[in-house]
């Protein structure tokens, strides 16, 4: 794992504005204790005192970070989310999160009102990877710094955000290649369902897979069409395939994720064809629903992407926020399952 460790870059935290608030709240709360003073003893006094300047720190002090989710189109989704809230819930974090239902205007407009409210530090996962530079422009005007979690933007200005914490898509990509040669002995006719087009996550991992087709000339996508990372779009998607003049030919379906391959899992079911047996499955993300599929024969492969981000992000965060330096970029790790582990690793599974 190239990301540094908390002891690295520790975890403590300044507001930006942390010293002005004290010189100017301070008397303000000492004027009301006083007032009250005449029924307290000297002892009391000191006390509430003490609790009311450690509440005004601790309230002070309280990071406050808007996070703009790309919405809950899929398992991978919900874990992440899961993973972001319980760690700001951990940390004292104030955070603000926003679901874009996967609509790039929706984001825009909650990364504007993070500005807005000037939160501490702005975290997104760009739905899709065009279109974010004039709002970024305005949030680091406003001196937020901006952290990409799990998905990329395309910029000119690379200095609009200062990190960006997610998965290598186009090795994914690669590593569902060489699941797709090594199920197929390097001949297949594929569909492949594609993610959110114009998304990181989908633009990659195809660039990846097609990379190992190039060395494979017996391998060819004959269907491609995108499913927006969604079970039910996934199910539509292979139903229309199976309806092509030459869905006989299919042995092989690549799905950008695991959604989209359990919903083309249903639609071949009610077709009459056997899943991961009449054709072969590869998917992306690795959660327990392609598990459970691996464990009954229906998918063949799912390549690990990790969604659990949380704790990694909020040391990201917590840095930028107190002006450390950050690594441009931080891969998280993941691995390749295939059937014959499912049994033993489902149990395990945390998404
Ligand atoms: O693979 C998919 C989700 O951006 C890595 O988005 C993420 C992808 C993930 O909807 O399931």
């Amino acid at each position: 794992m190239i990301f540094p460790g908390k002891n690295v870059w520790g975890v403590v935290v300044f507001r930006r504005s942390l010293s002005g608030v004290q010189r100017k709240q301070f008397p303000r709360k000492m004027k009301k204790i006083n007032v009250l003073s005449h029924s307290i003893s000297l002892l009391g006094l000191s006390a509430l005192l003490a609790g009311t300047v450690t509440a005004t720190f601790a309230a002070d002090k309280k990071l406050v970070v808007g996070f703009s989710q790309v919405g809950a189109e899929s398992g991978w989704r919900t874990a992440n989310t899961d993973s972001i809230k319980a760690e700001a819930a951990k940390r004292g974090i104030d955070l603000r999160f926003s679901d874009a239902q996967q609509k790039e205007e929706n984001q825009i407009k909650a990364i504007r009102s993070f500005i807005a409210e000037g939160v501490d530090v702005i975290a997104f996962s760009p739905v899709v990877e065009t279109g974010f530079e004039p709002v970024l422009q305005e949030a680091k005007k406003a001196g937020i710094p901006v952290v990409l979690s799990d998905r990329a933007v395309k910029v000119s200005d690379p200095s609009l955000y200062v990190s960006f914490l997610g998965s290598d898509f186009i090795e994914e990509g690669k590593r569902a290649g060489n699941a797709a040669v090594k199920l197929t002995g390097g001949k297949a006719n594929i569909a492949e369902l594609v993610g959110t087009v114009g998304s990181a996550p989908a633009i990659d991992r195809k660039k990846g897979f097609e990379e190992v087709l190039k060395s494979n000339p017996d391998m060819k996508i004959i269907m491609s069409q995108s499913g927006d990372f969604t079970r039910a779009k996934g199910k539509e998607v292979m139903e229309a395939f199976l309806k092509a003049p030459n869905a006989k030919d299919i042995n092989l379906l690549f799905a950008h994720n695991d959604d989209m391959a359990l919903g083309a899992i249903q639609a071949m079911e009610e077709a009459g064809i056997k899943p991961g047996v009449d054709i072969k499955i590869v998917s992306i993300d690795g959660v327990k629903g392609a598990f459970e599929a691996m464990k009954d024969g229906k998918l063949n492969v799912t390549v690990e992407c990790n969604p659990l981000l949380g704790p990694q992000l909020f040391d990201l965060i917590e840095a930028a926020a107190a002006k450390k330096e950050v690594p441009k970029r931080v891969v998280t790790q993941e691995g390749v399952y295939e059937q014959s582990q499912a049994a033993a690793e489902l149990p395990k599974r945390q998404y």
